[in-house]
């Protein structure tokens, strides 16, 4: 074994190591708290003056971090933060968790992970273990960082030592955590892995050695896109239901009693968030590079960027069914974020609808308990931003033309929707388990018969 790598080694097991997280948001805050509790002094980095402030003044800005655990490691002098990116020389090991976003035409930017990098290689030193954590395509590590780190003379494997581990960090888990969520992680070399493993083995509960820093990058890319493509099927079921007029959801409750050989996905309005939707696009991007065509990400991809717009058709069939244009409608959306129970809103399909019905001419508004505002993201130009989130009160939910659930928050009481509401296109199912005066359209199947329709059945002839 190397000088450097049993010095790197016995300093880990004497916790007198300093570890560098680099980016202190969702991904590197809880990580740099995981660090500190495991007994190492934890040294963030951040280029954001107030996240910096923030930290050292015992304020998370993190859903999964309270400040009194934070305030605490803070005290304690177990964890600091800096903007200070020369004080890297301080740390034996450095962990990258920054953004990793796409482009406009659906390309990686790597401009936050080589922007570290570089930083990284303005104090490189001997001895150090470099992890990189932020979600990329297969072959960033070597390719892209390692010649980054190299450019001083260096030799990773010998001099100093980079791994990949994927975060796997999901806001507002209950149940999985930094610590406890198993931990993949890959190395350049042997003696690379071995210097990975000796400190996350100290900071997580459970590891997963892979073979090599292209199979742990592969690894997160493949669990996001296995997640994508099935809420694709789900998609492509509710559309293929709408035609046969079969409920989607009674279809998918049943298959999801078979005990085994099945997983439960379910349709929605699209797919939002910052992972699911992008992390494919890191695996088909790369594999273009390499002249092979990933078309089942490709199909997914479409077939989920299409639900946005099946779900205006379905507002639209519904308003005509009650002889009213989409023109003119009062439509309120209720829920934005881009799942349930949280304020996210990035890559939201709720934009997107939104946006469909005003270009429509609808009259849209929103309710979202988790969101109080929609200012203007640069990406979906939705007219009159900042929109407020409404107050749901019986009469507005009485004076919309349609109301849309798009995103199922479970603070929102929909047996009074029910109540209240004319109708309702619901998108996610949660109002079969709220029968009441409204009429509902499901993603599929039969709807709850327009008034027409119910007079005409019951003799009645239909006034005004
Ligand atoms: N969605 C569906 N149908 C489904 C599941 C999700 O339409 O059956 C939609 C959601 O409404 C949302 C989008 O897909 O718009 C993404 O939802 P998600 O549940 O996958 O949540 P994310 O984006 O927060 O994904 C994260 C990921 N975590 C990491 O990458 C570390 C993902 O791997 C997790 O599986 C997911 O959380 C989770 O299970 O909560």
């Amino acid at each position: 074994m190397s000088a450097r790598l049993d010095d790197l080694l016995s300093r880990t097991e004497s916790r007198d190591a300093v570890v560098g997280i680099i980016g202190l948001g969702y991904v590197g805050l809880p990580l740099a708290v995981e660090v500190a509790r495991s007994g190492f002094r934890a040294l963030g980095f951040d280029i954001s003056e107030r996240v910096v402030e923030g930290v050292l003044g015992g304020r998370s800005h993190v859903q999964d971090v309270s400040s009194e655990v934070l305030g605490a490691f803070v005290g304690e002098g177990l964890l600091s933060a800096t903007t200070d990116f020369s004080r890297l020389a301080e740390c034996d090991a450095v962990c990258i968790c920054v953004p990793t976003p796409l482009n406009k035409i659906k390309d990686p930017d790597l401009s936050f992970v080589v922007n570290a990098s570089e930083g990284i290689a303005r104090t490189l030193r001997p001895g150090q273990l470099v992890i990189l954590e932020s979600t990329t395509f297969p072959g960033t590590t070597r390719d892209v960082v390692l010649p980054i780190l190299e450019e001083g003379g260096l030799k990773a494997g010998e001099d100093f030592f980079v791994c990949f581990s994927p975060e796997r960090v999901d806001p507002g888990n209950p149940v999985w955590h930094t610590r406890n969520t198993p931990k993949v992680i890959g190395g350049i070399t042997a003696g690379c892995l071995q210097a990975g493993e000796a400190l996350y083995g100290r900071v997580f509960d459970t590891l997963v050695p892979v073979e090599s820093a292209e199979a742990a990058e592969l690894v997160k890319v493949y669990e996001n896109t296995f997640r994508m493509i099935n809420i694709a099927l789900a998609n492509e079921l509710a559309q293929a239901c709408e035609k046969l007029r079969v409920d989607v959801w009674d279809v998918i409750e049943a298959a999801a009693t078979k005990p085994f050989g099945f997983m439960k996905f379910t349709p929605g309005p699209g797919l939002g968030g910052h992972c699911i939707p992008l992390d494919p696009h890191y695996l088909s991007w790369k594999m273009r590079t390499l002249e092979f065509r990933t078309r089942m990400i490709e199909l997914a991809s479409e077939i989920n960027g299409e639900m946005p717009a099946f779900v205006v058709g379905k507002v639209a069939d519904a308003l005509n069914d009650e002889s009213k244009a989409v023109r003119g409608s009062d439509v309120l959306v209720l829920g934005v974020a881009y799942k349930k129970n949280i304020d996210d809103l990035r890559e939201s399909p709720a934009l997107d609808i939104m946006r469909l019905l005003q270009d429509k001419g609808a009259r849209v508004s929103f309710h979202d308990p988790f969101c109080e505002a929609i200012h203007d993201d640069g990406h979906t130009p939705l007219k009159g931003l900042p929109m407020a989130s409404q107050v749901l009160t019986e009469e507005r939910l009485a004076a919309a033309d349609v109301v849309v659930v798009v995103t199922d928050h479970t603070t929102v009481d929909y047996a009074r929707v029910a109540e209240h509401a004319r109708l309702v296109v619901d998108t996610r199912g949660v109002m079969r388990r709220h029968p009441g005066a409204a009429r509902v359209v499901g993603l599929s199947g039969v709807a709850t018969p327009p008034p027409a329709a119910l007079h005409a059945l019951a003799g009645l002839a239909v006034v005004g």
